[in-house]
């Protein structure tokens, strides 16, 4: 540990001595530190008891790793700075401000849970007043969330005036707070640089240059996996050694005194805008990885006992003793004060009310903003007709990017990444006029690079969770990230963030936080040599995913509609584009103007019949609407044919008043039979309308495979025309 250089002084007497520092810390500081590593050790014992008791029912502690926790909580700003912490940093949320009982309110699950209102395990910290952004269990994803937080505190800082809130959208509700200076701290274990999004993180904060200070709390264990198995090479800090712009800190984690100064020169770095930081702390964990393991079955016990020597709560005490800052009867003094405090938060906490069980589905989706509302209904504006002419139709690929156009200009929030969607990377080849600029594999962001910056309109690393990462962490911050997933088929690196953290933000946190982006994707197939790897589709998938709003238009019209819904609406969106249809002759249309907006949830009815009913979406619709032409042209029978264009919310009155109508329905969709979205369909249907049916509820969906290459197999794969009128025809006659 590091020692004062100057004389001993006895006793307690001189706390306030200015000129007694260690690393910058003043002894009353020491005694502060102290203070909170003792309770946080304290707060874990409780908890273990609890837990021993059933009186609460999860724990993972913090032991060993409160002197990082403390040297971070005092070199960084509560409520300043932002805060993405795992599990074992109790110690650096009570260093912030966070109380035990606030603590011990997550561990009985209590409604007044400052995290998740009794949503989440405890250690999942969460403390919007204090920057302490919800936590989740899946190991690194906070990492990017992390990167993506910090970019969008550059962006408030370089576009002061788009933080202010305003009415008529999500940021009437997202309150963004910002400094020009502020530092994003994420923490995580040595078993956790393993993950690939780690290093996602590190890239791209080398990359930008970002104020990301990050911090391996390395314990040399992943429950019972050693480092030497995780790392190669055993010491992560080499391995991480040549990523530019960092400014690097390797220290004993147990050590409170060294490790704030290593904290001091890392804030430093990142505050003064030269790059993001990394400090690789050796810690200790004198506890079982949880209340659920039992290290001794693969910890023997002479490497614990070892271990136990670095104990930093009793290493911070012998400190305080040898330097006399605390005599042995300040000590007792201060930690029967800790404990008595702690007894009285147990008591109370114990007593806490708890979350009501009709809450349970509440903040699963704002409850500010009802995208399905009337407020995000409008009727198209007819483009003005120039030089007397008609306005043209215009495609889906081309409506789309015109609202985009015309939502980034009137919100400076708005940010576009992903693949290649830039015009052009390397600028100046766009100033020197020497190029025309790409914009997107499939040319949706075309333009918009040029018009709107390279500060909002950027290529991202080819790394799919990188981008809805980063995307979850400047829309928790207020930022409106609208990103580009190329192809579906190549979603699933990002799974885990549009799984477990995108659409979980608000509810996990209790409406504490939430993350309201919109992810578009180029989906689906009938692209004859698309193959297995470019035509998938699986929204339903994401359908079965409470949180998230998935919208899949059929045409340009409602392409742009619902895009601007989408973008303006508080909730994340996963918005599916159909390749197929991006340039279709089919469903073209005049740009609607820059107000246009179609509620979620509303269906519309592409024709009216009265024989069956074709509930179906995406380009299905197209060729369902051939089947039903042909239906009526040869055999006069009429198919009232339904286009869902939102698979989340869908429309279940349309859907209703039609099969009431027809008494017979067929659901049709792209994607796979089997477990498929119209597996849903079907169920609700034969339960709440089953009195109105006159035949089988039927569905006409791909073969349970996947798309082939040759055209005969995509055929025979996907379902066309002929097998909707086949289905539709039987189904009538039935
Ligand atoms: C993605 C994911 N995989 C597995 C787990 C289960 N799990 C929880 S903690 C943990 C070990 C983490 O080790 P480390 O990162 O070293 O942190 P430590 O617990 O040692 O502080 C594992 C495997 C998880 N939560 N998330
Ligand atoms: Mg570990």
């Amino acid at each position: 540990m590091a020692t004062r250089s100057d004389s001993k002084s006895a006793g307690v007497a001189d706390l306030n001595n200015s000129n007694d520092t260690y690393q910058g810390l003043s002894r009353q500081q020491l005694i502060q530190a102290y203070r909170v590593m003792y309770t946080s050790r304290k707060v874990d014992d409780r908890e273990i008891l609890l837990k021993r008791q059933q009186k609460i029912f999860f724990q993972i502690s913090g032991a060993g790793h409160e002197a990082v926790g403390v040297a971070a909580g005092l070199a960084l700003k509560s409520g300043y700075d932002w805060f993405y912490p795992y599990y074992r940093d109790r110690a650096l949320c009570l260093t912030l401000g966070a109380t035990p009982y606030e603590m011990l309110l997550t561990a009985v699950g209590a409604a007044d849970d400052p995290g998740s209102g009794g949503r989440q395990m405890p250690s999942h910290w969460g403390f919007p007043k204090l920057n302490v952004v919800s936590q989740s269990s899946p190991t690194g994803t906070q990492v990017l969330q992390a990167v993506g937080c910090a970019e969008a505190g550059r962006h408030f800082a370089s576009h002061p005036q788009s933080a202010e809130s305003l009415d008529g959208d999500y940021r009437q509700f997202k309150r963004v707070m910002f400094h020009n200076d502020e530092v994003t701290y994420v923490s995580l274990g040595d078993g956790t640089t393993s993950e690939g999004e780690f290093w996602e993180g590190l890239n791209t904060a080398s990359n930008r240059k970002l104020p990301v200070l990050f911090v391996v709390q390395d314990n040399e264990y992943a429950i019972s996996v050693p480092i030497e198995v995780q790392t190669a090479g055993g010491n992560i800090s080499r391995l991480v050694a040549n990523f530019p712009n960092f400014h690097f800190e390797e220290v004993d984690g147990t050590d409170p005194v060294a490790t704030y100064g290593a904290f001091v020169r890392s804030v430093t770095h990142c505050r003064q805008g030269e790059g993001p930081a990394f400090i690789h702390a050796h810690v200790v964990r004198p506890y079982s990885h949880s209340l659920s393991d039992d290290e001794r079955l693969y910890r023997p016990e002479a490497e614990r006992e070892q271990e136990a020597q670095r104990d930093p709560v009793s290493r911070l005490q012998m400190f305080l003793l040898r330097e006399g800052i605390l005599d042995a009867k300040g000590i007792n003094q201060l930690e029967k004060q800790v404990e008595d405090e702690l007894q009285t938060a147990v008591d109370q906490a114990l007593e806490a009310t708890l979350p009501a069980p009709d809450t349970v589905t509440r903040y699963v989706y704002s409850e500010d903003l009802d995208p399905t509302s009337s407020a995000f209904e409008t009727q198209p504006a007819a483009e003005a007709a120039s030089d007397d002419k008609k306005p043209v139709p215009k495609t889906m690929a081309d409506l789309i990017n015109a609202t985009l156009r015309d939502e980034m200009k009137r919100d400076e929030r708005i940010v576009i990444f992903g693949e290649d969607v830039a015009d052009c990377s390397r600028e100046q080849y766009l100033e020197q006029k020497l190029i025309k600029g790409k914009g997107g594999v499939f040319k949706l962001t075309s333009g918009l690079q040029c018009d709107f910056g390279s500060d909002r309109v950027f290529n991202s690393p080819l790394a799919e969770a990188n981008i809805v990462g980063r995307a979850t962490g400047m829309a928790t911050r207020g930022l409106k990230p609208v990103v580009e997933i190329q192809f579906f088929d190549y979603i699933w690196p990002a799974m885990m963030q549009l799984r477990d953290e995108l659409p979980l933000m608000r509810w996990r946190s209790n409406n504490g936080f939430s993350a309201p982006a919109v992810v578009r994707v180029a989906i689906g197939g009938y692209l004859t040599g698309g193959s297995i790897y470019h035509s998938q589709c699986g929204e339903s998938i994401f359908t079965h995913t409470p949180g998230m709003r998935v919208v899949f238009p059929s045409n340009a019209l409602d392409a742009a509609g619902l895009l601007r819904t989408a973008i303006r609406c508080d909730d994340p969106v996963l918005f599916l584009e159909h390749k197929r249809l991006y340039r279709e002759t089919y469903g073209r249309a005049p740009y609607p103007g820059p107000e246009y907006m179609i509620p979620f949830g509303k269906a519309r009815v592409v024709q009216s019949g009265s024989d069956l009913s074709v509930i179906t979406y995406g380009a299905v619709v197209p060729r369902a609407l051939q089947a039903a032409q042909r239906l009526e042209r040869e055999h006069g029978i009429k198919t009232e044919l339904v286009d869902l264009r939102c698979l989340n919310p869908y429309d279940w009155e349309t859907i209703a008043a039609s099969v009431q109508k027809t008494n017979r329905v067929i659901v049709a969709h792209e994607d796979m039979l089997s477990w498929g979205y119209g597996a849903e369909i079907a169920a609700r249907i034969a339960d709440q309308l089953f009195d109105h049916l006159d035949a089988p509820i039927r569905r006409v969906a791909a073969k349970d495979t996947f798309v082939a290459y040759q055209p005969v197999l995509e055929d025979a794969i996907l379902p066309q025309a002929d097998d909707l009128f086949r289905a539709m025809k039987e189904l009538a006659e039935y």
